[in-house]
């Protein structure tokens, strides 16, 4: 081939001479730009899907120099096809969401209640693929919106996947299936205008919830800053609804599964979330990432809530009412297991995108229990899976299939990968000795339970209780928390424009806590209360749970968080080693940010690189935060708005502030008033034991919080 048909797409003269035929290793050069590709090594020869060698892998086919493009170019053709097919179609609820493998291991037996092995095997280790995604927005939405996390984990047990599809929050929105694809509706983005994107915050969402009482537990959660995770590390989970375990003597009790991290519960403050979206939209995948990279496994315990029948029926109200949560001090938390995550995926579609969950995949010895919202959702997910995945093989995608051995009679369909073998394809059969057969000992058997009663759609009264633990879950927060879920209700509602609605969701709260209401009613300036709706059962005074906390379920560490270092040019080399000792023997992740990446030349001359630039690394990304200058230095950062909001936002959302003299300076040009968390950095100890937690008492002197 002439050197002049290989011609690249900039200026020619240059390229003469330089287009090489890329045979294995050599720099395939073409496009008149500097490669910069490894030479040397062995790279796979670059082909066509059907084995073909490439060429040229730069340029399309021509007729010449200048000339049209030729049909003939199969190499093209065959490219820009599959570019054009590389989408299949998104979640329709979870669609942002990141995944990880690792495994589960169960360190206390559950043999007493089921057969299941990975329940009942001590020490065994069983292969998870969990994914954590956010509800309402698309895949490339980002990470912090106010939001319920899925909480999704794929079990490889020995006898068959095992997915507990959850969430972080114990209850759902609404008590039956039939009710999902119009809550879907409500909070997705506005049908007419495309948008919200990601958020509660508008009419329709509110217009629903507020004609809905039985989601008035969930909205205290959702409103609460459980719905703003500072890290899916520090999220819990929960199996929402209550199943089943079955043992060998076909007795059944009844099951809640919980996740509780390693690390403790942390949120972040409303606007940090709201900043971090800008600052880094993918501020919680990049945590897990880093966190795995560096070999800080994230971890979990895993938690059964365990009760009979007979229990079950002393309840003040119905656990089948997926609304509804089992305080722990009403049945506790058994821990029996723990989860940790310790391998990122090779390739983010090929495992997270096309991981395919399914609350109805389970295994002998855990069943189902009658909760109406549960039985609809097991249609629904497989229904999701053929449309996404595209043909009943989708198991066959190694993310998706088992581990443990499988076979049965289903053929053919789109994309078999499997290449069965002989005439039996039916059962029973003579023909074969080792075709498929069941296995009544062994096999999944559903919990022998007696059904009996009157066919209809009928609520049972049982569920008609919308108010008490939305109650108790407000009266169980901290004054801060109560003081964060008015102010985000007052947020929320203030986005909706029709004024019945705002009214409608006040009203909805007299029953819940007067005093919320008013303080919601005042947040909006309403003038009066409305009056509260009919309720369909009187609201009982459930015991405050501790457990509902998610401050009390902070822990007092640095593990898992990170610190920021502002500094630039002169900074003193020796406070800052000192800070960085004292936060990274404490387990946290040190980054130093300075004006430029490169970093900035200490004052005893050296160079100290920077892991982020001050622009683009605001205070958001971190826990807590140094600043430690030079006179000069702070001078400079002074007229920098991006070192002003790193100080100023790192105060007002509540986080400790380690600072040297010259610190100071850059301190005082933000007018922030020292208190307990602005610590001089001469005091290593005492700012990480100010760094360890957020300052509340410091809140109400920043926002005014509804
Ligand atoms: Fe769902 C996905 C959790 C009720 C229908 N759901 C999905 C995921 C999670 C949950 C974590 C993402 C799984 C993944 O990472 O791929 N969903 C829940 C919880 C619920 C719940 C905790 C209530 C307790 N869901 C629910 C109902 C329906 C669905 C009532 C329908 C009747 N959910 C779906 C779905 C999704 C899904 C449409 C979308 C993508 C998918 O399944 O694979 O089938």
């Amino acid at each position: 081939m002439a050197k002049e048909k290989k011609a690249g797409n900039a200026a020619e003269k240059r390229i003469e001479g330089k287009g090489s035929s890329g045979s294995n290793g050599e720099v395939h050069a073409g496009n008149g730009d500097e490669l910069h590709q490894v030479s040397g090594g062995s790279h796979a020869m670059l082909t066509t899907n059907q084995g073909i060698p490439i060429s040229d892998n730069q340029n399309s086919l021509r007729a010449n120099t200048r000339g049209p493009t030729l049909l003939e170019d199969f190499v093209l053709r065959e490219k820009i096809t599959h570019f054009d097919h590389e989408r299949i179609p998104e979640r329709i609820v979870h669609a942002r969401g990141t995944a990880v493998h690792g495994y589960f291991e169960l360190t206390d037996s559950l043999a007493q209640y089921t057969t299941a092995k990975l329940l009942t095997e001590v020490g065994e280790k069983t292969p998870v693929f969990t994914r954590f995604s956010t509800v309402a927005g698309g895949a490339g939405s980002v990470d912090t919106p106010r939001d319920v996390r899925g909480f999704a984990v794929k079990f490889y047990t020995k006898e068959g996947n095992w997915d507990l599809v959850g969430n972080n929050i114990p209850v759902f929105f609404i008590q039956d299936a039939i009710k999902f694809p119009d809550l879907v509706h409500a909070v997705k983005m506005e049908p007419d205008r495309g948008f919200p994107q990601s958020a509660t915050a508008h009419d329709t969402f509110w217009d629903f919830i507020s004609l809905m009482p039985e989601s008035m537990h969930m909205v205290m959660w959702i409103m609460s800053d459980r719905t703003i995770p500072r890290s899916l590390r520090m999220i819990e989970g929960f199996g929402v609804h209550s199943f089943r375990l079955i043992n060998d003597a076909g007795e059944s009790t009844f099951v809640k599964f919980h996740w509780r991290p390693k690390l403790g519960l942390q949120s972040t403050i409303w606007d940090e979330a709201v900043k971090i979206a800008g600052a880094d939209p993918d501020f919680h995948r990049r945590d897990l990432f880093e966190a795995i990279e560096k070999g800080n496994f994230p971890e979990w315990e895993f938690a059964v809530q365990l009760f009979t029948q007979e229990q079950s029926e002393k309840f003040p109200f119905d656990h089948l009412d997926a609304t509804k949560l089992i305080p722990e001090e009403l049945v506790p938390l058994k821990v029996i297991g723990r989860m940790v995550l310790d391998r990122w995926p090779d390739n983010f579609f090929a495992e997270t995108e096309q991981a395919a969950y399914c609350p109805a995949n389970i295994v002998p010895g855990i069943d189902f229990s009658n909760d109406p919202l549960l039985q609809g959702r097991l249609f629904s997910y497989l229904d999701t899976q053929l449309l996404r995945l595209g043909s009943p093989n989708f198991n066959q995608i190694p993310v998706n299939a088992p581990k443990c051995p499988f076979a049965n009679l289903q053929r053919d369909g789109k994309m078999q990968m499997m290449q069965p073998k002989g005439r039996v394809n039916y059962e029973p059969n003579s023909l074969s000795q080792d075709a498929p057969r069941e296995t009544p000992a062994i096999g999944f058997r559903s919990a022998g339970v007696t059904e009996n009663g009157e066919k209809g759609r009928i609520r049972a009264e049982s569920f008609a209780d919308h108010y008490s633990q939305a109650r108790q879950f407000y009266r169980s927060q901290t004054s801060h928390e109560q003081a964060h879920i008015a102010s985000a209700l007052v947020f929320e509602l203030s986005k909706v424009a029709h004024a019945h609605v705002r009214e409608a969701m006040v009203a909805h709260l007299r029953h819940i806590e007067e005093d919320l209401a008013q303080r919601v009613a005042d947040g909006l300036a309403l003038d009066t209360l409305p009056n509260a709706p009919a309720a369909a059962a009187p609201v009982q005074d459930m015991a405050p749970s501790p457990a509902l906390q998610i401050i009390g379920k902070m822990k007092n560490t640095l593990e898992g968080r990170a610190i920021g270092i502002l500094i630039a040019d002169g900074s003193d080399g020796a406070v800052i080693a000192k800070l960085q000792k004292a936060a990274t023997d404490a387990g946290a992740k040190v980054k130093i940010v300075a004006p430029k990446v490169g970093g900035a030349k200490l004052a005893d001359g050296s160079m100290l690189e920077a892991d982020g630039q001050l622009a683009g690394t605001p205070s958001v990304m971190f826990d807590a935060i140094a600043v430690i200058l030079s006179a000069e230095g702070a001078t400079l950062l002074a007229g920098e708005s991006a070192a002003i909001e790193f100080v100023q936002n790192a105060f007002g959302h509540l986080k400790a502030i380690a600072f040297d003299e010259g610190g100071q300076v850059l301190l005082q040009k933000t007018n922030i008033e020292k208190d307990r968390g602005v610590v001089d950095a001469g005091d290593p100890a005492g700012f990480i034991a100010a760094a360890r937690t957020r300052q509340w008492e410091r809140e109400p002197s920043v926002r005014m919080l509804a």
